[in-house]
């Protein structure tokens, strides 16, 4: 048993997310928490804070030559966000495809950006694009205590 425990445990991944200003101010946290726990991720960390301009642009900083990183850094810092850390297995492409295309006009039915996305810039949610990305994006914003 605790072999089997063991292999599952291993096939667990770690992704991180943000639901981004337009969610929170548009009252939609409730609602995208219960996605989170009803598409089977389990929480390992939690927080709602607001990005200095600086730290957005820390954050987005390998988007720094494309021609919306600016108004994307500021979009970031204007009001308040909840970032987190979900497990599961194949967490990363799992949330991709949970929040579906970066455009909500492009996104699927029944996906996040779909149902809660204003717009392009301002598309509700965030999800790390890589594992490897996924653990520098994770160790911004959380130190090893803050994670269950
Ligand atoms: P992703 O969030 O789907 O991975 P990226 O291409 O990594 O999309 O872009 C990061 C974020 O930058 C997007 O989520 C969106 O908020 C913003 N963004 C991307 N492309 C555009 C654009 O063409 N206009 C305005 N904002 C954009
Ligand atoms: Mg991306």
């Amino acid at each position: 048993m605790e072999m089997v425990e063991k292999r599952l445990g291993n096939l667990m991944e770690r992704t991180f997310i943000m639901l981004k200003p337009d969610a929170v101010k548009n009252g939609h946290i409730g609602n995208i928490l219960a996605h989170i726990q009803k598409e089977g991720f389990k929480i390992k960390g939690l927080k709602m804070l607001t990005l200095s301009n600086h730290d957005a642009k820390q954050f987005y900083k390998v988007h720094s030559a494309r021609p919306f990183y600016n108004d994307l850094c500021s979009y970031m810092a204007s009001g308040p966000i909840v970032a987190a850390v979900l497990e599961r297995d194949n967490a990363v492409l799992h949330w991709r495809d949970v929040i579906g295309a970066t455009d909500p006009k492009e996104a699927k039915e029944g996906t996040i950006r779909k149902l809660y996305a204003e717009s392009k810039e301002a598309n509700a949610v965030h999800g790390s694009d890589s594992v490897d990305n996924a653990d520098f994006e994770i160790s911004f914003f959380f130190k090893n205590y803050e994670l269950v």
